[in-house]
């Protein structure tokens, strides 16, 4: 071969190698080509999605249970997605196989719940409840924000199991409140040191635990179906309907309507969720508008882009005024019954 033809061929195969990384770069997932400024879908990119030991399942070699069924089971109810993703029932899981499973694991939980104002009064429920029946025997960390610490109630807690009270300013607005939370929910995550088996909720404390809520629950990203919408056609889910704002949802659009009162998953997914969704409630507002339901309207856009991966279903939250329909085998966490004129800053 000349000089020239090798020289050629180390051209050809150099702009071979430069075209290659190129085009890994400009494909590499979460990747966003330039911050378009209307709206975000799926938080600004900067989360690398850490590969979490979750999908590898690790069941004691010796664990003797009931033989699972693939023709036997809940018929009453849905279990799964259109996009594959479990819907935790009862009757869906084994508590004990999953809990020996992630057990090995080392997995921590953080709760976020927030008690601005006179809220204050539902925590001691919502914190004894909680021992009793979230993640029971796991590591737990309660990170409660109030404009009142002094009045946060001293509860017995189990080895493995902590609370860290973070003063917030008080608000005039509960819509305020409510909506604040997305965004110190991303400062809190952005504290956390980065480890695989990390998982968030985020709870609404107007609310007790009457129920087990464990490792069945855990996934990527965890949303629960809201109970007051879940048996109705999507036209009539209190979705954002204008399209100015960032919530908006069109008509058609829409798969279940998530509650705001409970959502998580690991942290790096929440993370992104809570910058995402308040980076948009903060661009709306700067154009006066003010989603429907506040932060809740923001994560059922973002829930209706990025698919949860675990879907739980109103045994997660249910409401003490509702009746309980008969697929509701079991009430896990359930909202209080409350005066909203008596409790709120405003109406
Ligand atoms: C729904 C949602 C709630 C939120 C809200 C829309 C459920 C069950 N609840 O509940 O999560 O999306 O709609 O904004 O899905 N808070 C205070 N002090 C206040 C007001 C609120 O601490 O003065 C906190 C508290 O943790 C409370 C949460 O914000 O649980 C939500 O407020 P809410 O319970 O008054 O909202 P609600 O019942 O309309």
């Amino acid at each position: 071969m000349s000089v020239i033809n090798r020289k050629s061929v180390g051209v050809v195969l150099l702009s071979a190698l430069l075209l290659g990384v190129l085009y890994c770069y400009m494909y590499q997932p979460n990747r966003v080509f330039g911050d378009v400024g209307v709206r975000r879908e799926n938080g600004p990119g900067d989360d690398d999605i850490a590969a979490s030991n979750d999908l590898h399942l690790v069941a004691p070699a010796h664990l003797q249970y009931k033989q699972p069924s693939i023709i036997h089971g809940r018929g009453d109810v849905v279990t799964v997605t259109p996009w594959l993703s479990p819907v935790v029932w009862e009757g869906t899981f084994n508590a004990v196989l999953l809990d020996s499973i992630y057990r090995p694991k080392n997995i921590s939980i953080a709760a976020t719940v927030f008690a601005v104002g006179k809220y204050i009064k539902f925590l001691k429920d919502f914190l004894e409840t909680a021992e009793q029946h979230f993640f029971v025997g796991f590591k737990v960390h309660v990170y409660v924000f109030t404009d009142r610490p002094d009045e946060v109630p001293r509860v017995r807690m189990a080895a493995g199991r902590q609370l860290t009270v973070r003063p917030v300013p008080s608000s005039q607005r509960w819509q305020e409140i409510s909506a604040r939370r997305m965004e110190l929910i991303q400062l809190l995550i952005e504290e956390q040191p980065r480890r695989a088996n990390s998982y968030i909720f985020c709870l609404d404390v107007d609310s007790k635990f009457h129920g087990r809520w464990g490792t069945e629950s855990l996934g990527g990203l965890v949303a629960v179906i809201h109970p007051g919408y879940y048996r109705d056609d999507r036209s009539r889910f209190p979705y954002e309907r204008r399209p100015a704002s960032r919530a908006h949802l069109a008509a058609g659009e829409g798969d279940f309507y998530y509650c705001g009162g409970a959502f998580g998953g690991l942290l790096q997914e929440v993370h992104q969720l809570a910058k995402t969704c308040r980076a948009n409630f903060e661009d709306d507002a700067k154009e006066g508008i003010e989603a429907a339901w506040q932060e809740e309207s923001h994560l059922n856009r973002y829930m209706w882009i990025n698919k949860p991966s675990k879907v739980l279903s109103p045994e997660y939250l249910w409401q003490d005024f509702k009746s309980r329909n008969p697929e509701i085998q079991i009430i896990r966490f359930s909202g209080v019954i409350k005066n909203y004129a008596e409790i709120r800053p405003n109406v």
